[in-house]
């Protein structure tokens, strides 16, 4: 075993850091008050190539490995996890499931200019009545020949309005339930496509999401990915290497309060010397650490496991489930620490415990993690 970072991974995770501390702090707390869009932030980090990093350089991506994006994930998540949540999707649910499923004028036409930074991408699953009961999808795509015919409604879309291609999922043969479902290419400005206004969210408030509703779009053949009825599949497995990035986003919320929280213990003074030095600081915070090591190294196993080979849907669901809840613990006594400043939005743990929460949510929310790890278990 090996739990040294190459000096390509160290350079990544520093490159990260730095471009969070440069480009993502200032103004943060602004963008998440305001729900504004991060534009200028997400055209430097594609400049970087964070939004491709994935994708193998082939395809104009950035060829890097998943340890690093897992390291890349967590640093930019410290500081701003509504830009993270954005680069999360558009690596591990589009490009990803591009390049492994995609034909090869698929991956020319749609995933080399994703990877290569000219385009953003969304994944079009979650439904207004068809969240963690995936299966039950309303949205449909009759098979009209040459072409699909597309109707319905999808929430809570990251990436929605600044995103060109979409992948949708949608029932094509209802009898067959899951087996019926289809996954699709479709750009955005197609006619037939209209979005609902941005979401007034909790936390990640900067975060690009909205409903988008589809009327009669004409979906070309050439665009349905994998067999007929391969959708659910492709779901799945697409959101095995989706629920890492978000395991590698709950770690870097943790993180980034954990460090905020260490920092100020250091520097308040209760009761003649600074808190750290109050036992029941000092204890927080050796919890905190010990739960962020887990969750680091839960999303490293599995990212290892990734780029060896090897299955990883149960390690993914392993990270995302332990790294959300304890992102919701660390963050919550981060804002503990700081007492009345971790309640206002200038010292961002506030911030951070909000976001924390839709960790738990999105991606397939904790319990549905336990639904994958138990089952797991069960059938060994
Ligand atoms: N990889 C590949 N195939 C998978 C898979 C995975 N990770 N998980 C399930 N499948 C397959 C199963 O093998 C099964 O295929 P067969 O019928 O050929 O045997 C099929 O998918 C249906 O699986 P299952 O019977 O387990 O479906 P369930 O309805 O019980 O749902 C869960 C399984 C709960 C795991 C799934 O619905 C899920 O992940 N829900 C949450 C979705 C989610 O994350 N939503 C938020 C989206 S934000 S983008």
């Amino acid at each position: 075993m090996n739990f040294e970072y190459t000096e390509e991974q160290e350079m990544i995770r520093q490159s990260a850091r730095d471009f969070a501390e440069r480009e993502l702090l200032p103004g943060v707390n602004e963008r998440d008050a305001n729900a504004e869009f991060p534009e200028e932030q997400v055209k430097k980090l594609t400049e970087l190539g964070f939004m491709g990093m994935l994708t193998d350089v082939k395809y104009n991506g950035g060829g890097m490995d998943t340890v690093s994006y897992v390291l890349a994930m967590e640093e930019i998540s410290k500081v701003d996890s509504a830009v993270g949540v954005m680069m999360s999707v558009n690596n591990s649910l589009v490009n990803w499931g591009l390049e492994e499923y995609g034909t090869e004028e698929q991956i020319e036409k749609y995933l080399k200019p994703l990877a290569g930074g000219e385009k953003i991408g969304a994944f079009l699953l979650s439904e207004p009545e068809a969240g963690s009961d995936a299966t039950s999808q309303r949205t449909k795509a009759d098979d009209k020949g040459d072409y699909y015919l597309l109707n319905g409604v999808k929430n809570w879309i990251t990436n929605a309005n600044c995103a060109s291609v979409y992948l949708v999922i949608a029932q094509t043969h209802p009898e067959k339930k899951h087996k019926g479902i289809n996954a699709f290419i479709v750009e955005k400005d197609w006619e037939g496509i209209s979005l609902g206004p941005h979401e007034d969210k909790m936390g990640m408030r900067s975060s690009d999401t909205h409903s988008v509703m589809f009327t009669d779009v004409k979906v070309p053949k050439e665009n349905r990915i994998g067999e007929d009825g391969f959708g659910f599949k492709f779901a799945m497995k697409t959101l095995d290497g989706g629920r890492l990035g978000i395991a590698s986003q709950a770690l870097g919320i943790a993180s980034g309060a954990y460090e905020r929280a260490l920092q100020y213990s250091k520097e308040r003074k209760a009761f003649g010397t600074e808190i750290a030095n109050h036992q029941a600081i000092a204890f927080k915070l050796s919890d905190m650490a010990v739960k962020i090591e887990n969750a680091r190294n839960l999303c490293l196993k599995c990212a290892w496991l990734k780029d060896n080979g090897k299955p990883y849907g149960f390690a993914s669901a392993m990270a995302k489930q332990y790294a959300a809840d304890i992102a919701m613990e660390v963050t919550t006594e981060a804002v503990q620490i700081l007492g009345g400043y971790g309640y206002v939005r200038e010292y961002h743990v506030e911030r951070l415990m909000r976001e924390a929460k839709l960790t738990q949510i999105y991606e397939g929310t904790s319990e549905i993690q336990k639904i994958v790890i138990s089952r797991t278990i069960l059938a060994d």
